[in-house]
């Protein structure tokens, strides 16, 4: 017991002495923790509000009932749309998506993960209109390409961004659609920096007969927010995960039209999981309670305005972001010119106190383990009260360890000048505002 308070005790005070970038990854408020620590977890409620498999489940319904009535109003659900709360996580999320529309075998079209899609949409290496794939990367999977359970599920196909412009080039979806006839198209992900066209994504599905998935796992927060566009209404399924820009406890929820999230329910219990994890559904309707104050909105712009000069810093110290820009919260930078792989650049920047993680960028020629690339973003330290200022600062930080890897490799992370960008970050983290 005392083990563990100490563990999250030290974790408490990393979180509040370290730059978190991790473009997924928030701090929630006291009141949602709370919720998730609450006497919740004790129950089980398999089925749906009003029509449980166990008895004592008034509160819980009344709990799952106000969760759905805040998603209504959070995501502006029309008027014949639906939810679900009980997925586990984004990938169940998604899971639960599928067992709802489609059969085994059927063809799902997702983006390429080093384009920046995700593994649960169909993640496999199985090269595509005669183009070929790294071996080596290839071979660290294992010599399996069909890498999660949604590409040994379904006939996975993966569209690709434009190599010049890293941005998604909807006719070539669109001719790869016309081709292989998925019975789903998907988009989201997780590293994907600009804003999707949600509009011809269901044009260029409605042009196959494929229903057409949403994933906004990263974007939910920003799509309630209202600064970047929303797909409900527009495609015919939405995941999200909660926990991300969102702000609330761990895990997600699928909007739908009700003809579909009747299906969704079954997918989800019995399909895939037993009872949900009624504490996150508690913490989730606090975060959403908050996501309705005029004051989220207030820092979905921050977060995105905080990206934007940190891109902008980091373009005029001429770094390359993935696509040349981001509209959101998240940035792709290409490190293969610093000399080391994404990996050790990671490291050596969380010996700084700076974290941030390694990711693969399009067209990636490394292995996943130690990718091209590493990921950047703002809502957690927009949550602690950072701003534009310090975007700035924290640019010219990161530049001068990339700076630092450049002249001394691994050395970098035994230098004097690496523990001097450490105690600068501990004056930009003197600055948190705890929630
Ligand atoms: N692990 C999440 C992310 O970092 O984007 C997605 O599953």
């Amino acid at each position: 017991m005392n083990k563990v308070l100490g563990i999250i005790k030290k974790e408490e005070q990393r979180q509040l002495t370290q730059l978190n970038l991790i473009p997924s990854e928030n701090y929630t408020s006291e009141a949602v923790r709370n919720a998730v620590g609450s006497v919740l977890m004790h129950k089980y409620s398999e089925g749906n509000v009003g029509a449980r498999y166990y008895e004592g489940n008034q509160f819980i319904d009344e709990l799952e009932e106000y969760c759905l009535e805040l998603v209504r109003k959070v995501f502006k659900l029309p008027e014949d749309w639906g939810a679900n709360v009980q997925a586990l996580s984004g990938s169940n999320a998604n899971l639960a998506a599928y067992l709802a529309v489609l059969q085994p075998g059927d063809t799902i079209m997702g983006m390429h993960l080093p384009d920046g899609g995700h593994l649960s949409h169909g993640w496999s290496y199985e090269p595509q209109g005669g183009e070929q794939v790294a071996q080596d990367t290839f071979e660290y999977l294992g010599g399996s390409n069909k890498v999660n359970i949604s590409a040994k599920l379904f006939n996975s196909i993966q569209y690709k961004t434009d190599p010049e412009t890293q941005l998604l080039d909807y006719e070539k979806i669109s001719t790869l659609a016309k081709k292989h006839k998925p019975k789903l198209l998907i988009t989201g992900g997780t590293a994907y920096p600009r804003n999707i066209d949600y509009g011809k994504m269901k044009e260029i599905a409605e042009s196959v007969g494929a229903l057409y998935m949403a994933d906004v796992a990263h974007e939910a927060g920003l799509i309630a927010g209202g600064v970047v566009p929303s797909p409900v209404g527009i495609a015919d399924i939405v995941t999200l995960t909660t926990h991300k820009t969102l702000r609330a406890a761990r895990g997600a929820l699928i909007l739908a039209p009700q003809t579909i999230i009747k299906k969704v329910n079954k997918a989800v219990l019995p399909g895939l999981q037993g009872g949900p994890f009624n504490n996150n559904i508690a913490g989730i309707t606090v975060g959403l309670e908050e996501v309705l104050l005029p004051e989220f909105a207030e820092y979905t712009q921050k977060v995105i305005n905080n990206a934007q000069t940190l891109c902008t810093e980091l373009i005029s110290r001429g770094y390359h972001p993935v696509s040349g820009w981001t509209d959101k919260h998240l940035i792709l930078i290409d490190i293969s010119d610093s000399g080391l792989g994404g990996r050790d650049v990671a490291q050596i920047l969380a010996k700084a106190d700076i974290i941030v993680n390694m990711n693969t960028i399009p067209g990636e020629k490394r292995k996943p383990n130690d990718p091209s690339g590493i990921r950047l973003g703002t809502p957690f330290v927009t949550s602690l009260g950072l701003g534009e200022n310090e975007m700035i600062k924290i640019a010219e930080l990161i530049d001068s360890v990339l700076e630092l890897i450049k002249e001394k490799g691994t050395e970098a992370a035994n230098s004097a000048e690496l523990a001097a960008v450490k105690r600068e970050v501990a004056n930009l983290t003197k600055l948190f505002k705890p929630r």
